[in-house]
């Protein structure tokens, strides 16, 4: 075999290696340098087309035309290797660049929840009274005529029983009309001497700018040997002095209610924007009335109590010039926000 063959197979691989080398530099992307590397170093490439040429060198030529392509193949193989490296460089700054954060600009606002404000009123007046001896009691919603009005002593034909007051479900149960029926659940479960506050929803068939078919309510009473109309006084007087400010003027009114006798009716005096003043009910009270002491076994020969209702949506609108009952249950963010 002539040196010819084998001086013009080391310099066709030379000549092949140069022009790989221009064609790798070209490449625009991976798939395309991909093409490259299979074009050059692949099974039916053109490394593998030089080296079947070996087979027409003489033993003593093959090691070094063999030696010259394998030199060539490693040589585009490397240019391969730096040249996809700088593509999976510049993708991944592409990359961090599209994932910026600016970790000095302020974090988004959590908006802070709050409780409602009849959730606040709630707890700001069975608080007053927890903190001179009340117990919080529940109940249940769904009551019977008897703990909602007969232990009451609210007749059967007093108005209140009235299909239009009281809203009454298939089966004889009624939705309570206040939290009174909760007291005389405690009252007969307990014995003298207790004080006990009964927060609650109470259900009245009634809607309109000041009534709501559901409202909420804060009942109390304490009863023992020897409770009198001055410790009913001095209790609902505090109550109101911690609610609505010390200063705030109170009277005090007789009144009547089938469950309190005596019965009296507290007003706070209330200044209005154009600097008039009226008188405004905020609470229901009096001395437990005989019948309902013995309806849970009490025996009222030896114990006497008062008793007393408020809607804590009168204390909350009050206290905070809300003048739409009905902006409590709508919670429309904007209203509550305030709180
Ligand atoms: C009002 C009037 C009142 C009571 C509620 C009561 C409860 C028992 C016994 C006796 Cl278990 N009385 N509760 C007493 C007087 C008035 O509420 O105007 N509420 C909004």
């Amino acid at each position: 075999m002539s040196d010819g063959e084998l001086e013009s197979l080391i310099a066709r691989a030379r000549e092949l290696g140069e022009v790989a080398g221009g064609r790798i530099a070209a490449a625009a992307d991976l798939p395309a340098l991909e093409n490259e590397r299979v074009a050059w170093l692949g099974k039916k490439g053109e490394m593998a087309g030089l080296m079947r040429r070996l087979g027409s060198l003489t033993p003593d030529q093959r090691p070094q035309a063999g030696q010259v392509i394998n030199e060539v193949k490693e040589a585009i193989s490397g240019r391969i290797d730096r040249r996809r490296a700088e593509f999976e460089k510049a993708e991944r700054s592409r990359r961090l660049v599209g994932e910026k954060l600016d970790i000095t600009l302020p974090g988004r606002p959590h908006p802070r929840g709050r409780l409602h404000p009849l959730t606040q009123a709630v707890r700001d007046i069975v608080g007053i009274l927890r903190d001179i001896g009340f117990d919080e009691v529940r109940g249940p919603d769904l009551e019977d005529e008897f703990h909602n009005f007969e232990a009451l002593n609210i007749p059967a034909d007093h108005p209140a029983r009235d299909m239009q007051d009281t809203f009454y479900l298939a089966g004889g149960g009624l939705l309570r009309t206040h939290t009174s029926p909760v007291q005389i659940r405690a009252m007969k479960g307990r014995k003298p001497p207790l004080a006990v506050v009964a927060p609650g929803r109470v259900y009245r068939c009634d809607a309109d700018q000041t009534h709501s078919p559901m409202f909420t309510q804060v009942e109390g009473f304490m009863v023992a040997e020897d409770i009198r109309m001055s410790d009913l006084k001095g209790v609902l007087e505090l109550l109101l002095q911690r609610f609505f400010g010390k200063d705030r003027p109170y009277r005090m009114r007789p009144s009547f209610f089938p469950f309190t006798e005596p019965s009296a009716e507290f007003d706070i005096l209330w200044e209005k924007d154009d600097g008039s003043t009226s008188w405004l009910e905020v609470l229901g009270s009096g001395m437990i009335h005989p019948a309902v002491l013995e309806a849970v076994g009490y025996d009222p020969q030896k114990y006497t109590g008062f008793a007393f209702g408020l809607g804590v949506e009168r204390f909350a609108m009050l206290r905070s010039g809300v003048d739409n009952i009905h902006a409590f249950y709508e919670n429309d963010q904007r209203f509550l926000r305030q709180f």
